[in-house]
């Protein structure tokens, strides 16, 4: 059993829920393996067709925990480039690249590493009372987790240049008018809401679900022309898929489709 989150499976919809809320559910060392371990999971188990990321407690997650680094002036020198190869790379590797949709329910605070997490997910609902805070800057650092690829694409250069030199906090409702998450719900409603949309996407085409997510993922560095090539090519694929069959059968026949996510 894993301490430091928690992971079950029900109705096809894998939940994550980051568990260490007194530190606002910051990333330590054996929270990144437990993580790293269920994102396997979720991957290998064919049952899970969405995962769901969420946070316990005020806090959906702080980044990396910051009393785990030595800045001790006698220390030597760390190289954080480490960190990020073993522990955050894979991590939005494996969530970015999951065939099934992932859904990020953000709780509450989402700053650092914590922030790029939820926007590296494909659907990002949040708390109105939740923010967003590219906090790297104020020790510092650089965004990473992916935030300096999706935060220009979901805001344009303007805005995240100035979120990430600034690191103000960019509330939820602020986040939603600009485009950068789905939708904000009243806080008692969040996880209702977030987990009714994942057991709905977990009855949904799985196969076509995941190749929409690779088209509008390639978008970002293709030519329409390109793209066209792409779409072509995925289509292809989803047109092979025993979902396509049902969906346009149970379309005909005028009755609700049963997909299996083949
Ligand atoms: O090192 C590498 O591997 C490189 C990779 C880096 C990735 C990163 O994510 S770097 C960025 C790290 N994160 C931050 O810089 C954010 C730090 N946290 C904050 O700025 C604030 O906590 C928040 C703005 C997120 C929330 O503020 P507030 O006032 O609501 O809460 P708080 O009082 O600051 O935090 C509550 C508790 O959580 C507090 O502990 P205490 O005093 O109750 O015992 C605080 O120390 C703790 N906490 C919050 N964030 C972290 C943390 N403890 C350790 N690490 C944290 N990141």
């Amino acid at each position: 059993a894993y301490e430091n989150i928690q992971f079950e499976i029900t109705e096809g919809v894998a939940l994550l829920t980051l568990n260490r809320p007194d530190s606002l559910n910051s990333f330590n060392t054996d929270m990144h393996a437990e993580m790293r371990d269920a994102l396997k999971q979720v991957k290998t188990n064919a049952e899970v067709r969405c995962l769901l990321i969420t946070g316990n407690g005020r806090g959906f997650c702080a980044g990396q925990d910051l009393s785990d680094r030595n800045v001790d002036p006698d220390a030597e020198m760390p190289n954080l480039g480490q960190s990020i190869e073993k522990n955050y790379n894979p991590m939005l590797r494996a969530i970015s690249s999951l065939e099934m949709p992932v859904i990020c329910a953000v709780n509450g605070v989402a700053a650092g590493a914590g922030a790029n997490i939820a926007l590296a997910c494909d659907i990002v609902l949040a708390s109105k009372k939740a923010s967003f805070i590219q906090a790297f800057c104020k020790i510092g650092l650089v965004p990473d987790s992916g935030g300096t690829w999706t935060l220009p694409r979901a805001l344009g250069t303007p805005r995240a240049m100035a979120l990430s030199m600034l690191g103000d906090k960019l509330s939820a409702e602020q986040a939603e008018q600009w485009g950068m998450i789905w939708k904000t719900y009243e806080p008692e409603e969040l996880k209702d809401a977030a987990l009714a949309m994942a057991k709905h996407l977990a009855t949904q085409p799985t196969k076509g679900l995941a190749l929409i997510k690779r088209a509008i993922q390639a978008s970002a560095d293709n030519s329409f022309d390109e793209q066209l090539d792409l779409e072509r090519d995925l289509q292809t694929l989803a047109g092979r898929t025993e979902d396509y069959r049902e969906g346009v059968a149970a379309f005909m026949n005028k009755r609700q489709p049963e997909f299996k996510g083949k």
